[in-house]
């Protein structure tokens, strides 16, 4: 049974509540939440780095005891830490956690005086008024329980797009491995490259349909069959995630595919189209009366609509068959047009990785130059730089660069933004780095006016290049800060800054609307890893996603210029 960093970072999850709810030591609760944090994010399965002989040690957060129980979970399936933690609490005591205003405090004192174990337990006790009678709730917290169960029983989780990839890359080799088996394609949101993504579609053609369908039911991860028919079925991993299998003939696969790629309102308008044309189209091709004039391919399907292929990524109904029809599609920006990439940390403050490692790690992908860009002294968590420690890592990389072959390491830092607007570290200090990466780190819930006048004057500084994750937001963690974003794309344009795409798969920030926003207004994209160890560079591929959503160019994204080209632009004085 295949073993996700998702599933990992599951477990480590659930020891931390129950050790939580046991009232355990904070610091081993924050060590499994840490762990689980850092596993959920690792952009490489692992169990592909154990298999590789990597020391899971070097990863942030990992000592010993965790990478022992790393291990634990990937070799067996099962960690005894929290089989032994489940005996002690009935499993369902977790899910209590999860109800907005419930702490382990609360959960515990209601597992212990009313012996409430699951949801529809806490449910009936808030309605029955048996929580109001019990120390330190009354009968405003039992209202605000009864009401936060509610609202949790309609909310439909969405997986982060890099969690749900790890799930269909492994369905899909499962997949391809079942005799039969011709194609294999992941559609729905999850072609689309959206941010996150609440099932997975997945279609398939084979010579067989009934053994197909029987496989995938089969599958190790399954937790539960929703249906299963001749040639549809729908099941739900051990995760969570529900994925809906299609069998379709090769005749339809392209119709297929438009179909179950979507996204619906895409659908809808293509159906227009096909209508105006005196045509028919569904998930099986493109009908004249009942003759099939398109259905085996993607892009015939298109075209026998008059239209060229269009992208995924750009199947929003949001112009793109308007463009598509004037021809005037865009030609998309490609992950192998990135030159370079503008944000990246080592273990000189919270990354993970030395210098030259990073720099090799970025060569090996493909790029041509990469920024250091450290956090700077404000943010203490992250042991920020100070002007000193700055100049003794740019004194490192200029002996370093020479050494280099192939890659190239440019001075840079990623500066605190102060609520003022001014940065963390003198214009002088700055003066002498290839590029500012500003960034707000702090005092997120400043009025619309001030955090967006703050963010402007910190543009103003003579040597501000890059506004790094100019939205703030965390996926599913923390909403954006408020700002008027088109002033600061249009002050960005007046002052010769940038704006980032942060490609880290809880940031994706930039969201893609704003992308076209900035493109409209002629500000450059620099899509960035904000890599803090040398495997976080497969982060970019997501931002190249999104970039593609935003319907961004080549020539929209800044690393995708040449170092000198870059050099150029960088310079704000010329
Ligand atoms: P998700 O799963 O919520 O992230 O978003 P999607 O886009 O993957 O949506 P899903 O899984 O419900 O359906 C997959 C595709 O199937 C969707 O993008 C378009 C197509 N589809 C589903 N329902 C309809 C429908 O009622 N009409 C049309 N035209 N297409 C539909
Ligand atoms: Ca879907
Ligand atoms: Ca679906």
């Amino acid at each position: 049974m295949p073993v996700h960093n998702a599933d990992i970072a599951a477990v480590f999850e659930e020891i931390a509540d129950r050790l939580e709810i046991q009232g355990a030591n904070p610091f081993r609760i924050r060590a499994y939440r840490n762990a689980a944090r850092t596993l959920g994010e690792l952009p490489q399965e692992a169990r592909a780095l154990l298999e590789k002989g990597e020391d899971l040690r070097r990863l942030p957060g990992i000592g010993e005891d965790l990478a022992a129980k790393v291990s634990e979970i990937v070799d067996t399936g099962r960690s005894s830490l929290l089989e032994r933690l489940r005996r002690e609490l009935p499993p369902a005591v977790t899910e209590l956690l999860h109800i907005p205003g419930l702490g382990p405090k609360r959960v515990k004192a209601l597992y212990h005086d009313l012996e409430v174990q699951t949801v529809e337990q806490l449910y009936r006790a808030a309605r029955d008024g048996r929580i109001r009678a019990l120390p330190g709730f009354g009968e405003k917290t039992e209202l605000n329980i009864l009401r936060a169960v509610e609202a949790h029983a309609t909310k439909t989780r969405r997986f982060k797009l890099a969690v749900a990839a790890q799930y269909a890359d492994a369905l899909t080799a499962y997949l391809q491995g079942v005799p039969g088996v011709r194609q294999v394609a992941v559609a729905g949101s999850f072609r689309r490259m959206r941010e996150t993504v609440g099932d997975l579609d997945i279609l398939v053609t084979a010579a067989a349909n009934k053994g197909v369908i029987q496989r995938f039911s089969a599958y190790d991860e399954v937790a539960e069959v929703l249906s299963a028919g001749s040639t549809r079925a729908s099941v739900v991993l051990k995760s969570g995630l529900q994925v809906d299998l299609r069998v379709v003939e090769e005749a339809s696969y392209g119709a297929a595919l438009v179909y179950f790629t979507g996204s619906k309102a895409h659908n809808i308008a293509i159906r227009r189209i096909a209508q105006k044309l005196g045509l028919k189209v569904n998930e099986y091709g493109v009908f004249r009366n009942s003759e099939r004039i398109a259905g085996d391919d993607e892009a015939a399907v298109y075209n026998s609509l008059g239209l060229p292929w269009i992208p995924p990524e750009l199947r929003e109904d949001r112009g793109e068959i308007e463009a598509a029809h004037a021809g005037r599609l865009p030609r998309l920006v490609e992950f192998a047009d990135l030159r370079g990439d503008l944000h990246a940390h080592t273990k000189a403050t919270d990354g993970h990785d030395s210098l030259r490692e990073m720099a090799l790690a970025a060569k090996e992908i493909g790029l041509d130059y990469l920024a250091i860009t450290e956090h700077s002294r404000h943010l203490g968590v992250a042991r920020g730089f100070d002007p000193q420690r700055l100049a003794r890592q740019c004194d490192e990389i200029d002996r370093l660069n020479p050494e280099l072959d192939g890659i190239t390491l440019l001075k840079g830092i990623e500066v605190d933004i102060l609520e003022d607007g001014s940065l963390d570290l003198p214009d002088e200090v700055l003066g002498r780095l290839d590029l500012v990466v500003g960034a707000v780190h702090s005092q997120f819930s400043l009025s619309r006016a001030k955090q967006t006048e703050r963010i402007l004057r910190a543009m103003d500084h003579p040597h501000f290049t890059v506004l790094a994750h100019p939205g703030g937001r965390l996926i599913d963690r923390r909403d954006p800060y408020d700002v008027d974003m088109l002033r600061i794309i249009r002050h960005a344009r007046q002052r010769g800054c940038f704006l980032e795409l942060n490609a880290h798969p809880e940031r994706l920030d930039l969201l893609d609307s704003q992308c076209q926003m900035a493109k409209e207004e002629g500000v450059l994209i620099s899509i960035n890893s904000d890599a803090h160890s040398r495997l976080d560079f497969a982060h970019l591929r997501y931002g190249v996603g999104q970039a593609r959503r935003g319907w961004l160019e080549k020539n929209d994204v800044l690393n995708t210029r040449s170092l000198s080209a870059l050099r150029r632009l960088l310079d704000r004085t010329m």
